[in-house]
């Protein structure tokens, strides 16, 4: 029998929900950074098998902001929910008190819950989140460590198990329907994060805007950084643009891995005034 479905990704920020899509696919197909609130759009990653077939869709953390720019991040969580066949929650802490805004969706689907970074936590931490959880009723709950553990195979068997027979909905080779385009921009996003200090990276967004194969072995790349105000484009840049060199450097290696080809890099930064604050631009800059 083959099976297949869709697998939600679900819990707070940086409990490490993408690098468990990475960990599965055995790709980076999801940023990864130390800070929370990395994931912004859900991406979605799929694992395919002799006979299974899994889409797994990488969401933004849930959290409990006002601002514009989360509130439509969250927007999204909900449907992904409810177009799932299986949800894999990951919680890395006690307190996770927004399970209660999604218990009647979690309800309607098989839950797998997976508690994270087990390494640093107590007996009683891990019976809290467990209790926390039981509202929901998970079919499974896998203790792990997804940074040195690399349970894969515990988990792909607990997702089988709850997947049901269908068909094949991509062919073997894909394992993202984002373009290496959307994906080069996350990797410039992702230097952004690891680079600056504290706030900063949330109000900056990353859009490629020429994206051309030079020769076999050199693609060409112009992207541009938006921030909202002039200070931050200031400080994206740096004293004497040496922010802004680092940064497409280490961006340039990242990309150039992803691609398998040389790669130049050409950054700008502009300013799009209020960004974070606009439904309209906040759209336009995630989804391009
Ligand atoms: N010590 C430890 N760190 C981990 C483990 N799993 C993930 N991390 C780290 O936790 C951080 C967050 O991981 P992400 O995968 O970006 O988390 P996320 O849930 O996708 O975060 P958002 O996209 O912000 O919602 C990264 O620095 C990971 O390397 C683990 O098992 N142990
Ligand atoms: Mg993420």
């Amino acid at each position: 029998m083959f099976k297949s479905g869709y697998v939600a990704l679900i819990g707070k920020p940086n409990v490490g929900k993408s690098t468990f899509l990475n960990l599965m696919l055995g790709e980076k197909l999801s940023i990864v950074t130390s800070k929370p609130q990395t994931t912004r759009t859900p991406i979605k990653g799929i694992l395919t098998g002799d006979n299974y077939q899994i889409i797994f869709i990488d969401t933004p953390g849930i959290h409990e902001s006002l601002k514009k720019l989360n509130q439509i991040m969250l927007s999204s969580i909900k449907s992904t929910i409810e177009d799932a066949d299986v949800c894999l929650i990951i919680a890395d802490s006690p307190n996770n008190n927004y399970i209660k805004n999604y218990e009647d969706s979690l309800l309607k689907k098989n839950t797998i819950l997976l508690i994270n970074t087990a390494d640093k936590l107590t007996k009683e931490q891990i019976d809290a989140i467990k209790a926390e959880f039981l509202i929901i009723d998970p079919k499974k709950t896998i203790v792990t460590s997804l940074t040195i553990d690399n349970p894969k195979e515990e988990t792909l068997n607990a997702i089988l198990d709850e997947l049901k027979e269908g068909p094949k909905y991509y062919v073997e080779d894909e394992i993202s329907t984002h373009s290496v385009r959307f994906i080069a921009s996350e990797l410039i996003r992702e230097t952004l994060i690891e680079n600056l200090a504290e706030e900063l990276p949330y109000y900056v967004a990353v859009v490629i805007d020429e994206f051309k194969e030079r020769s076999e072995n050199l693609t060409y790349i112009k992207a541009i950084i938006y921030t909202e105000k002039d200070s931050q484009k200031a400080i994206v840049i740096g004293q004497n643009g040496a922010m802004l060199k680092k940064i497409g450097s280490i961006a340039r290696k990242k990309i150039e891995d992803l691609l398998g080809t040389k790669v130049y890099l050409e950054l700008w930064v502009k300013v799009k005034k209020g960004w974070t604050k606009n439904e309209k631009l906040i759209k336009e800059l995630l989804n391009s």
